[in-house]
Parts: C-alpha cells; structure tokens; sequence
C-alpha cells in the first residue's frame, strides 16, 4: 500500500495538513463558526472533534476485537473517575500532540491557549478517584479488556474560592458547554427498581420464591468516555450512568390524573446523579448516597450481564470466567447482594450456586483505615430502599457466622466482631466486612497499609481465609504525570535514554548513572527553574504574589485533613516568621511555601485551617522585614489541571502524614517522579519511596507506626510538648492574638485548641520538632547545588516502581488473571 493510500484509512495517524483540514471543518460543519469569529472555546471544541473521530475508530475495533475473542474483562467499579481534562491526553496517547500543535499554529492558534478552555472532569474527591483514571489510562495502554463503570454526576467536585481568606463553594458545571468527549448510548439504558416491599411465594416445587415489588423504578442513561491508551491501540470505554425518570413508571402516574406527582418523580430521579458528594474519607449516610451507589452498581451489573447473555445466552456456568469486578473501595459493595439478587430471584439459581458464582466474581480493595471512612449503613434504611438487599444480607451474615462458629465455637466475642450487622442502638450494616466477605480477594494500597489491614483491621478474616488479603501498591500513570504535563523534562529525558519510559518506567533508572554529570544536573535543573517560571506566572496572575525563582519551592497539595496535617507545615512556618522577627540575619535558604487544598464542605476545623494558612500568608507576604525570604500561596480551587503545573515546579514535596494514617498516597509519587524531593514521614507509600530513593534521597522525620502506637497506649499529652518547647508555645499563643486577624482576636484559635485541649489526635506536636530538623536539613541540601541537583535526578530515576502499570500488572498477576487481546483492523 502507498503512503496515501494508507492515510486514507481512517485510524491511520493525521499528519499536519490533514490535521488543519479536520479542524477547519469541525469548525464549520460541527460548530457553525469560522476561522474568523472563532475564539478559544471554539478552536478547543473543534480540536476534540477532529481527533474523536481517530478515537472512535480505535474504540470500534477494540470492542469488536473484544467481541470476536470472548475475552475475559475486568470491570472497575468507582462512585468516582478524577479523570482532569482530556485533549493533551488524547493527544499524547495518540502521538498526535506534535501534529496538532503545528497544525493550529499555521491556523494562528496556540494550542496550550485552547488547552485552558477545557474544563475538568472532577468527578471524585482526591487520590481515590484520581487512581481509578490512572487505572483505566494504565489498562488501555496495556492492552487489557476493562470497562470503567461510574456515576455521571452534573456537578463533579465543587469549584473553590478563596473570599477573604475562606473557603468558599461554587458549583461546578463541567458539561455547561458540552463535553466533545462523551457519547450518549440510549440502546443500552436500564432501569433500577427502588423502594417498595417483598412478597413471598411458592413456587411449583415448592421452592419458595422472593418477588420485589418496586415502588420506584428510575432509568440509567449510559455515558461512554473512550479511554485512549498509549500509542493508540486499544481504546476502552469509562461507562458513566445519569439518572432519569423512567417513562414507563411516570406515564402510570401521568394517567392516573397526577401531573403533579409525575413531575415530582422526574425531580426525584434525576436528582440522583446530580451531584458528587464532596466528602473525603468520611462516610456521609445519606440517603441519596445509598441510592447513587445501588444506582450505578445495578446499572452495571445488568449492562455486565446483557453483554454476557449475548455470549453465552442463560447459562452462568461461564460468568465468573468471563467477569471480574473490581470494588473500589466499599462505595460499590451493594453490588454482591445485588447480584445475588439476580442470580437468585431472577436467574433462579440456588443459594450456593448462585454464592460460588458471585465470590468468583467479586475483588476489593481496601483504601483507608480511619474509622470514620469505614461505611456503614443503617438496616432500616437500606430496608426502605432496597428490602430485598437487606434479606440477602442477613442470609449472606447468617451462612458466614455458621463458617465463623465452626472456627471459633461458641465465641460470640469474635461472631460480634466479624458480624456484618454492628448491633447497638441502631442496628448497622458494615460495607467493608460485607466486602471482605463476598470478595476472592481484598487488597490494600501500599504495603504498609496492607499490613496494618491484616493486622489491624481484619485480623481474624485474615486468619480465617489466609492469603485471601494481600498488597497491590499504588501508581500513577506516567503518561499525564510526567511526559504530558512536564514536556521539557521528558523531552530531555528522551534525549539522554530513549522515548521507551513512558511504558516501562523502570527505563529511567539509566538517568542514574548522570546523577553527578555537572552538564546533566545543569540541564536537568534548569528545566526545573523553567517550570518554577511558569508557576511563578501563575501565581502572579492568580494571587498577584511574586515569588523568586530561586527559592525552594514547596508543596503541599492534597485534600485538607487534619490526619494530613497541613497545620504542622504552618505551625513550622510561623515558627520561621518568628524566627527572622527575633533575628533578621537567621540564615534561611527562602522558601515558598506552595498549598493546593480543599475541604469538604462541612469540615469545620479543616476549613479554619485554609483561613488560617491564608491569614498568616497575608501577613508575611506583606512583611518588609521578611524580607522576601518567606513567601506563603495558597493557590485557590485545586485540581487536576492545577496540580499539572504545581508538580513539574516543586523542590519539596510534603508528604507529612501522622504514621500509619494516609493509606498510600499518590501525589507523593507524581511530586517524586518530577524530581521533588519527599520530606515525609514513614507512612503509606512513603515507606516504599524511601526504598526505591535511599536515604541519602530523602528526608525522613516523625514518629513511627509503632511509636504512635506506643505514646497513644502510655498517654499521650500534648501540653507536655506546649510546655517544654518555648517554639511551639509561642506559635500556639500566636493563634490566640489577632496578629494574623487583625480585630479579631480569636479567629484561628480552633487550631490551637484542637492541638491542646482536643487531644492532638493526630499528634502535630509530637511531630513538630522532629519536622523543623528535617526541614533544615533540606536548606542545608539544597544550599550545596550539585548535591541537590543529583538527589532530583535520582529522584526522577527511581520512580519504576510507581507507574500506574505496574499496579496493574500485580492485579492481573494476583488477582484478575487476564490477558492482553490484540486489536485487530
Ligand atoms: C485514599 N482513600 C487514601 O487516603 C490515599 O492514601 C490513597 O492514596 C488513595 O485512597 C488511593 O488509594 C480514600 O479516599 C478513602 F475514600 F478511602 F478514604
């Protein structure tokens, strides 16, 4: 075949002129505009359109290669997909981000102007959400059958602003516009049945026969995003499902003479998908939480199961070799009464039939252990919403506790404990033991974490069925989070080892052997201060701050929480502050401090700390006698989009968790990879960073596991700390002035309260000396130029371990036991 005969193949890549020629046409035939009248927004729309084509192509053929195969599929199942924006992914992936900038250029457009156009996908919270857009990137690029399946919110996470030092919430409305990338598929809606009651039957054989009688029934319209993997080949899909009013159940009311009713249906139904809730590691109760999750989990299990009919027609003998479903985390664990459910009343399968199918079926992974993010849900609700999940429930923990008598007889001590219903004032259904229960396989997300898991969380299902707990440790795709966000550092990295680390990080280990050449840490670093640059831009037009380049730049980026402690970093720069205010010849090498956070929106203290990092950056950016060597940025409405420019810019990342608190962590290893450098506590993934960097690479301060453990058993007492270390008194006192809130005193003393007289759970003070002598010990670093410049590049060259394919390489190996299917033309 000619080279033109092969362009015109459809999903043969564009080259310029062909690139310019769809873009001009998506501007005319699909926007109605022109060259001339065109602004951003509509250059970025047409420039989506040209390459979804290309990526509708790809996206047929791999659901046909799927198809014709038969393969086996992993299906992840997330109430949230932090998927960011799109078009320089889709481009990168598609190796299309050359062509395209060229192309817009000859068409007087720049193409990182458009890129701001494209708002972001925020639907999820934090790092939970934002692995699962990893995952499915990482599946896509490997190879492997996989469908993402979540809930396609109106309104993803909340838009920030900063009014007068608070945090303020907006609504966040991502597909106002349109979203270029997301096909409607109205052939495959399904409906969900609510509410209603359960009738009793028996039938022929005398078998007896559970009919629920719904009394709502709402309908799922599926939204499909393709997932591009790199270089293009496969192209998966990320399923999300919008709630509507059924026709079938309003045209019932309508009839009966209710229009009023009707519409208030329609309200009812629709709300389900209408926002994401904005909370992080706490579980929120609600009802409507309860019916998003059912919502998306039996919308995808109907979907799962019509494909799989369309196989293999009634016969379930195959499912469980056909589908694996990932939980992640418990959001999604109505799933397994749900499919019992199926299997069950619907299928008419027994009991153990129907048991042994769905345990085949099931994975879980686990993602925190903070008591308050454990879910759990009120019986009584889940009887008004869903009765006949609450009865398999109970038969599910009425089997397991005749397993658990068998292991440990007559020890109600130990059925208590492992009992999916938490029995008290309020009988409770605990989502992680009905996960670890209906699951093959449960995992943690960093080994530090899976062990806690076994040892702390679920130590007699661990023993009870050994080796069913086990690590997968988190990654990050390196696609995003280093080739398309940091483009000057990987163009640098290709020049000096080859272009093949995208897709096998562990390539970048040959960077090591430059870590000491003088004219590599030379070029390596001045990439680093280009980037600063940028930020420094940013941070200019959005805060009208200016920061030196030349200053460490120091980051903390991550949901607010007082487990992450935010509040140390300040604490130790008001200890700074005073520092240079009692001496201001105290060497310091000047720092600014960076922050990226946001609260959910009914965490009070976690929203006095944003006031209060936000009151003392006024004051020291404004203080001549600081003399530019602090600066404080609290850079409002932090996101994925945000979060690509602050980590290619970072000297420092924060990672100071109380030990045994932040499960994994992920920006700690996006920072890492960028060639920051940890200042962290042996928590999470940290853990694992230290092993991959060594400890010449990295600054490790704090208490360990065991020793909080310890202090917490032998009284911990945080005034002890208040009153031996003058420091910490002064800046705890420094709280309770209006210093920072002039005329009003008071404003910040939530803080210092929760640090003296609540306790100080998380044990700031404990920490806090420790913390200041890691944090000299970066100056002293950082000071020695060549030193630090070969801990960044060793940095960058260690990170193999933490791309988003090796995890999933381990889940393939471990748990889901796929294979790869080849896409064919
Ligand atoms: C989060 N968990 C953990 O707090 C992070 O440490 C971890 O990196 C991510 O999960 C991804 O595994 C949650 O958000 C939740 F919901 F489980 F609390």
């Amino acid at each position: 075949m000619n080279a033109k005969a092969a362009k015109t193949q459809p999903s043969s890549p564009l080259d310029k002129a062909e690139f310019k020629a769809a873009i001009v046409k998506h501007l005319h035939c699909t926007l109605g505009t022109d060259e001339n009248k065109a602004n951003n927004h509509a250059w970025w729309k047409a420039t989506c359109a040209a390459i979804q084509a290309q990526v509708l192509e790809g996206l047929r053929k791999t659901q046909k290669s799927h198809y014709f195969n038969d393969t086996r599929a992993v299906h992840y199942f997330s109430a949230e997909f932090l998927m960011g924006r799109l078009l320089s992914n889709n481009l990168q992936n598609l190796g299309l981000f050359d062509v395209a900038s060229g192309a817009l250029k000859e068409l007087g457009v720049e193409i990182t102007d458009i890129m701001e156009e494209e708002p972001d996908m925020a639907l999820g919270n934090g790092g939970l959400g934002r692995l699962a857009a990893c995952f499915i990137d990482s599946l896509a690029t490997m190879e492997l059958p996989a469908i993402g399946y979540g809930i396609h919110y109106e309104h993803g996470l909340f838009r920030q602003e900063i009014k007068s030092g608070a945090q303020i919430e907006r609504p966040d409305s991502w597909r106002d516009y349109g979203n270029p990338w997301e096909i409607c598929r109205p052939e495959s809606i399904q409906e969900v049945p609510l509410f209603g009651y359960v009738e009793t039957k028996y039938g022929e054989s005398g078998r007896i026969q559970k009919e629920w009688h719904p009394g709502s029934i709402v309908k799922g319209i599926p939204w499909d995003i393709p997932v591009v993997g790199y270089e293009g080949k496969t192209v998966n899909v990320l399923r999300l499902w919008q709630s509507d009013s059924s026709d079938y159940f309003n045209w019932d009311v309508f009839n009966a003479g209710g229009y009023v009713d009707a519409q208030r249906e329609n309200v009812q139904a629709e709300t389900i998908s209408k926002v994401l809730y904005p909370n992080d590691e706490t579980e929120a109760g609600k009802e409507l939480r309860l019916i998003q999750q059912y919502f998306f989990c039996s919308c995808s299990l109907k979907d799962i199961i019509r494909r799989y009919k369309r196989a293999h027609g009634d016969d379930w003998s195959r499912f469980a070799d056909q589908v694996v479903i990932q939980l992640n985390d418990t959001h999604p664990a109505i799933a397994i009464p749900e499919l019992m459910r199926i299997l069950v009343d619907r299928a008419e399968l027994d009991w153990d039939q129907a048991w042994g199918i769905s345990t085949k079926v099931f994975a879980y992974t686990n993602h925190t252990l903070l008591p308050e993010a454990l879910e759990k849900w009120p019986a009584r609700m889940i009887e008004k919403i869903l009765p006949r999940h609450l009865e398999i429930i109970y038969e599910i923990n009425h089997r397991f506790m005749a397993e658990v008598d068998k292991k440990w007889p007559s020890d109600n001590r130990i059925k208590a404990k492992l009992s999916i219903i938490e029995e008290g004032n309020e009988k409770m259904v605990r989502m992680g033991h009905l996960s670890v229960i209906g699951s093959f396989a449960v995992n943690g997300v960093a080994e530090m974490h899976s062990r806690l898991v076994k040892s702390d969380l679920f130590p007699e299902f661990d023993a009870l069925w050994p080796g069913k707990l086990t690590n997968v440790t988190n990654g990050i795709t390196p696609r995003r989070w280093l080739k398309a966000c940091n483009p000057e550092l990987s163009k640098l990295i290709d020049k000096k080892i080859g272009s093949d680390w995208p897709k096998d990080l562990y390539k970048l280990e040959a960077l090591e052997k430059y870590a000491d050449n003088k004219a590599f840490q030379k070029q390596f670093m001045q990439v680093k201060l280009n980037n600063k640059q940028l930020l420094a831009d940013e941070i200019r037009e959005s805060l009208d701050i200016e920061v030196d380049v030349n200053a460490i730049f120091d980051v903390q980026i991550k949901r607010l929480h007082e487990y992450k402690r935010q509040h140390l970093n300040l604490l130790h720069i008001m200890a700074l502050y005073r520092r240079l205010l009692e001496n201001p010849d105290y060497d310091m090498v000047p720092r600014v401090f960076i922050f990226g956070a946001k609260a959910a929106p009914g965490y009070k203290l976690a929203k006095d700390i944003i006031y209060a990092i936000n009151k003392v950056a006024d004051k020291i950016n404004n203080d001549p006698r600081v003399n530019n060597k602090i600066k404080v940025v609290f850079l409002p409405n932090y996101r994925v989009s945000l979060a690509e420019k602050m980590i290619p810019a970072s000297d420092v990342s924060e990672q100071i968790s109380t030990a045994g608190k932040e499960a994994s962590g992920t920006g700690n290893m996006k920072l890492a990879l960028n060639g920051a450098i940890t200042v962290g506590t042996l928590d999470g993934a940290n853990v694992e960073i230290a092993e991959e960097v060594g400890d010449d690479n990295i600054f490790i301060f704090g208490l360990t596991v065991e020793e909080v453990h310890e202090l917490k058993e032998k009284g911990y007492k945080p005034y002890d700390y208040y009153y031996r270390d003058p420091e910490i008194k002064a800046v705890l006192d420094w709280l309770e002035t209006d210093y920072f809130t002039p005329g009003k005193p008071g404003a910040l003393v939530s803080i210092k309260q929760s640090l003296l007289d609540h306790g100080d759970q998380y044990m700031v003070l404990a920490d806090f000396r420790s913390y200041c002598d890691a944090q000299i010990a970066i100056d002293e670093a950082y000071r020695d130029k060549a030193r630090w410049a070969k801990m960044a590049i060793i940095n960058t060259a260690k990170m193999g371990k933490f791309t988003s394919d090796r995890s999933i390489k381990d889940y393939v190996e471990r748990i889901w036991k796929l294979s790869p299917c080849k896409i064919e033309n």
